[in-house]
């Protein structure tokens, strides 16, 4: 079900049960600021998601209300997950579903990494 992005945070969403550890994930990466895993419902070869640490709706409640060390450690920790992946050369996609219209249905920010073929045209 998609989320509306301006509800409050629910701290008993999926990916803050998995930054608890109450649930597992294939954790490919972590710092400070930041986890990373693979998706469960893989869209791509390569479909990793990079998550705050912080409690964060969607893009829009980041962008918003993180401090500036918190957007600089996430946005960091996307391209190291990247090139830690070898992506860069191939190439790669980033995608942060908000709201409804976007089809976001995990209630805490994720950015999708998808990658690993030719992945063609946005919306196709
Ligand atoms: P979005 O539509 O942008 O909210 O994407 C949510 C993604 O989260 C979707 O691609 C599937 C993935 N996902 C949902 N539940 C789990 C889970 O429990 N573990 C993992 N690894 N991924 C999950």
């Amino acid at each position: 079900m998609p989320i509306d992005a301006t509800q409050p945070y629910d701290d008993q969403n999926i990916f803050a049960k998995i930054l608890r550890g109450e649930i597992p994930s294939s954790k490919v990466y972590e710092d400070a600021h930041a986890l990373a895993f693979h998706d469960i419902n893989p869209q791509a070869p390569t479909h990793i998601l990079v998550i705050p640490k912080g409690a964060y709706v969607s893009w829009d409640d980041f962008s918003d209300r993180a401090s500036d060390e918190e957007i600089a450690g996430f946005v960091r920790a996307v391209g190291k997950v990247a090139r830690a992946a070898g992506l860069v050369a191939p190439g790669y996609r980033l995608l942060a579903n908000t709201g409804p219209d976007s089809n976001q249905e995990v209630p805490h920010l994720h950015v999708h990494i998808f990658a690993g073929a030719p992945l063609g045209p946005m919306l196709a």
